[in-house]
């Protein structure tokens, strides 16, 4: 071998070292995701899933530091800190920006959609990208929706089958004004609380009852704790992943493309799996022992005369009238 080469493969080493310097001093971007989920929700796998796709497509120089459990807080605090441009990235449900973004509050209206299908379909057209555009005049650029499916009661003390097994029930309740609303027409009590101090609450008998879907009864240990699920599906507000107007700036273009595409991928293999993880989580709830009633079993018309009114309450010109109806008539 002669010195020239001797030196070329010295430098090619050289800068190979470099580059791994490089990395390791921090020149590949993490992006620091809020998520309030535990790390065996579907959610977090799905991100995780993101953060390798999101590696592969910008060639190493992006991917995410997902913060589980709530680590930097609850939701709210979460969508503050995207505001203010303090947080990088953040996915919480759609619900927690309800306060902001006048086309959630009609969204969370209870029973608007009769099918998960009804759903996407809504959320794919144009009530989609109105959600996106409020969601950027509030400094958060919405790179995808996840699957959230419905949520439904569950309690410590009985079976939700009509109106009247309300009364008297403190029922926990994300910070939205529709939901404490649903609660308060139906009889009970509205406690908002962070996700996190849900099982406490139910400990301590701060709270009797909350509302959820099932990945996120089973995956929280919930249903421990309130062993009565009453599958009433009054809501299907899906999750949201944001990134903040000051994270997004400091991206190149193609970074910007990568993050999308990323996310794109990750809330496509979430839809494909959610309805196996709610089967799943409802399997392994029954199998110990909660009592689940189906909506069959449950007085639905009565419930339903009660939520109905919210619609007036909530939907406050013609134009949002307009919205509400043609949401109902979509396929
Ligand atoms: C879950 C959702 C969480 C949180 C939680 C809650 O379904 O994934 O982000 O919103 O509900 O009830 O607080």
């Amino acid at each position: 071998m002669n010195k020239l080469s001797i030196t070329r493969m010295t430098l090619r080493g050289g800068l190979a070292i470099l580059a791994c310097m490089i990395t390791s001093l921090g020149y590949a971007k993490d992006l620091i995701l809020a998520e309030n989920q535990p790390p065996e929700h579907i959610l977090v796998q799905s991100e995780q899933m993101m953060s390798g796709r999101l590696a592969d497509l910008s060639k190493g120089a992006l991917k995410l530091d997902i913060r589980v459990n709530g680590q930097l807080g609850d939701e709210s605090k979460a969508w503050a800190s995207i505001k203010a441009g303090t947080l990088d990235m953040a996915r919480v449900n759609l619900a927690t920006l309800s306060k902001d973004l006048p086309s959630v509050k009609l969204l969370s209206l209870p029973y608007l959609f009769r099918s998960r299908d009804h759903m996407w379909n809504v959320l794919d057209g144009d009530f989609g990208q109105r959600i996106i555009s409020e969601a950027e005049k509030n400094g958060a650029i919405v790179l995808t929706y996840y699957d959230s499916g419905t949520r439904s009661f569950y309690s410590n003390k009985r079976a939700i089958r009509s109106v009247a097994d309300f009364k008297g029930l403190r029922i926990r309740v994300q910070d939205s004004p529709v939901n404490k609303e649903l609660i308060s027409s139906l009889g009970g009590t509205p406690v908002v609380l962070p996700y996190d101090k849900v099982a406490d609450a139910f400990r301590d008998g701060t709270i009797d009852a909350a509302e959820n879907n099932t990945p996120s009864y089973v995956s929280t240990g919930h249903y421990k704790l309130a062993k009565y699920y009453s599958l009433d599906e009054h809501s299907s507000v899906p999750e949201v992943l944001v990134i903040s107007r000051s994270a997004w700036g400091k991206l190149s273009p193609a970074e910007q493309t990568a993050l999308r595409a990323a996310a794109k991928e990750s809330a496509t293999y979430m839809r494909k799996l959610w309805a196996e993880s709610e089967t799943q989580s409802l399997a392994k709830a029954k199998k110990e022992g909660v009592v689940v009633t189906e909506k069959s079993q449950i007085a639905m018309e009565g419930i339903e005369s009660y939520a109905v009114k919210l619609y007036s309450k909530f939907i406050t010109d013609s134009k949002d009238l307009e919205t509400i109806v043609n949401i109902l008539r979509q396929k």
